[in-house]
């Protein structure tokens, strides 16, 4: 396993208001996005994860996100920042659950007028690549690449201009294999990983979790599995046709790490 716990928060009513400001695939339909979360629960739980399942919070649309107000590293967790004002408060409401998993001296937190979002941080052994995106900025960068470097970690920042997170457009898979799509098909930034390039129609997809038993991937993406599989990868799909439709990805429903 590459990760033995997860975090992750119901949604609430709330969430058919998430913020959408790419998808515009209308609203999501509250009974249906509960039962694809307890889907992704039920599975992560089946492959031996230990999943902490958080309250929804109806004051925030968007907290079923967990992924966004923290970072949980292998030494340390930082409570971020986010940049949409309906959503900086969740950073104080996933801060107790972080300290329950994180000893005091190893939770920072990015200030104002740093903001940075968790799904703009993506780990590979000792590089943390982070986006510089309309939800993280230089400042957050800076912050994070000074914590890191307490902890002998590097940073490197990525310009994202297609996707809303770094995440939204690769996810690292393991074994020096990268999912790219778009601006990250044959980036610079990624020029030694071997890379999995996805269709842009199945743009979606590329957001994915390797659970080290099998990766977890939205459901409905044929040549993604298909890659997936070649590259010798068992594969387990989840529905994720609600979250979706608010820029909602799989990396967005959970904190991974190890406890
Ligand atoms: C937002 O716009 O903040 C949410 N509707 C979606 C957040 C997705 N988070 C992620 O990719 N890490």
């Amino acid at each position: 396993m590459l990760f033995n716990n997860a975090i992750v928060r119901k949604p609430a009513h709330s969430v058919i208001n998430g913020i959408d400001d790419y998808a515009d695939l209308g609203k999501p339909d509250y009974s249906k996005a509960i039962q694809e979360h307890e889907s992704y629960v039920s599975l992560l739980t089946k492959l031996g994860i230990k999943v902490t399942i958080l309250d929804a919070l109806e004051d925030y649309p968007d907290s079923c996100f967990v992924e966004d107000p923290a970072v949980v590293a292998d030494e340390f967790a930082v409570i971020t920042n986010p940049t949409r004002s309906s959503r900086t408060k969740e950073r104080e409401k996933i801060r107790p659950t972080i300290e329950k998993f994180y000893q005091e001296d190893r939770i920072f937190e990015i200030k104002e007028p740093g903001h940075l979002e968790g799904g703009d941080v993506m780990c590979v052994g000792k590089t943390f690549y982070i986006g510089l995106s309309a939800r993280t900025n230089q400042e957050g960068i800076d912050q994070f690449t000074e914590i890191a470097d307490k902890f002998g970690q590097e940073v490197i920042a990525v310009p994202v201009n297609e996707f809303l997170h770094l995440k939204t457009g690769t996810t690292y898979m393991g074994n020096n294999k990268l999912l790219v799509a778009g601006e990250y098909i044959d980036s610079p930034y990624f020029k030694k990983f071997e890379q999995l390039r996805v269709p842009e129609k199945e743009n979606y997809a590329v957001n994915c979790i390797n659970t080290g038993n099998g990766v977890i991937m939205p459901a409905d993406f044929p040549t993604v599995k298909e890659m997936l599989t070649q590259h010798g990868f068992k594969t387990h799909e989840i529905n994720m046709s609600e979250f979706s439709k608010i820029d909602g990805g799989l990396t967005c429903l959970s904190l991974r790490f190890n406890a």
